[in-house]
């Protein structure tokens, strides 16, 4: 066997029936608002997460910040959970495009209610005023976790009391549907912009798309252009998606279960995992962070760091059972030679 790539849910390939699709699509050029696949797509989309309109965007990063730009004003605050992609992995843009501050709140990636109004500031003589919340589900950076509806439902009657904008960063929304049997529609819901990505574990080579009301979507339409996501011919791209959502959403099931089987085989080879996966990811910790990335990449396990002490490993399209049983024993041999 090859090598074994757990380092995320990007890292697949699309199969023949995918490519087959894609050579085959319908196209226009999509800055005229005339590829046909792209307009199926975005209907697909809004009507998925009940939504009047979506946008078609080459990222799951410029679907966030094109979104944020059009929920904030510069000097604004947005407030996220810990460790939110937006902040952490997006290089700089909140603070680089949209001219805001992200003001993190709760624990890893979760908060509620109380943690939102007790972020807002009284006096916007002084402080920054604070205009958006962001959520994260699944949330990458505490493990694949579910947003639960009951703690999403108490941040939303805060925000919206308080007057704040609602963003969904649902770059693994359906891992969080799958997981829980909860409509995309009604996680997305509450949100003024709720995006998705086809590109993680819905397995599509790239794209995102923003979904909201008609206005919104006018207007993340107006910042894609800005941000220079304006696309041509993408029909190509768009019906990537549209196979990824015909065919590869309920098998992220199949993702769901895989990871719970490494999780128990990484516990019965001594390591601990934290949180138990709700998803496609498994967090698990190690002492020696160099050495154990050393000595699976020598055995063609590619798994990540997510930071020191602590390793992500993503299960996805291109990971099988047998795969995951193959890359315990690889592990296994690391820890037999006493490192882990
Ligand atoms: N996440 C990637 C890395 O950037 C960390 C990964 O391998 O998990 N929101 C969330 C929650 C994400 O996890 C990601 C990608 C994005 C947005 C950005 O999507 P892209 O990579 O399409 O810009």
């Amino acid at each position: 066997m090859g090598i074994i790539d757990l380092r995320s849910d990007t890292v697949t390939r699309p199969s023949q029936a995918m490519r087959k699709a894609m050579a085959t699509a319908a196209v226009g050029d999509d800055v005229y608002g005339e590829d046909p696949t792209v307009n199926r797509l975005q209907e697909k989309a809004a009507e998925l997460l009940r939504k009047e309109a979506a946008l078609f965007l080459p990222s799951g990063t410029m679907a966030n910040q094109a979104s944020l730009r059009t929920l904030t004003r510069p000097g604004d605050i947005l407030l996220a959970g810990e460790g939110a992609h937006i902040l952490r992995y997006e290089s700089g843009a909140p603070a680089a495009l949209a001219g805001i501050q992200v003001q993190t709140i709760g624990r890893d990636g979760l908060f509620d209610g109380a943690d939102v109004r007790a972020a807002i500031h009284p006096d916007e003589a002084h402080y920054a005023p604070t205009r958006a919340v962001a959520i994260e589900n699944t949330h990458n950076a505490s493990g694949g976790r579910v947003f639960p509806l009951d703690r999403l439902k108490d941040v939303v009657s805060a925000a919206q009391e308080r007057g704040l904008a609602l963003h969904l960063d649902g770059a693994r929304l359906f891992n969080a549907v799958i997981a829980t049997g909860t409509a995309a529609s009604v996680w997305a819901e509450p949100f003024d912009t709720a995006t998705f990505c086809l590109s993680k574990g819905l397995g599509a080579p790239v794209g995102s798309l923003v979904c909201g009301s008609a206005e919104a979507i006018r207007r993340v339409h107006r910042a894609r252009k800005l941000l220079g996501g304006g696309m041509r011919q993408v029909g190509i791209l768009a019906a990537a998606g549209l196979y990824a959502l015909e065919h590869q959403v309920e098998r992220l099931a199949d993702d769901h279960a895989n990871a719970r089987r490494f999780a128990d085989g990484l516990e019965k080879l001594g390591f601990a995992v934290d949180p138990p996966p709700e998803t496609n990811m498994v967090m698990f910790g190690v002492d020696d962070t160099t050495g154990f990335l050393r000595a699976i990449r020598a055995r063609d396990l590619w798994i990540n760091p997510m930071r020191e002490g602590q390793f992500r490993a993503v299960t996805h399209l291109d990971v099988s059972e047998s795969d995951v049983d193959e890359a315990l024993e690889r592990i296994g041999e690391v820890v037999a030679e006493g490192i882990r």
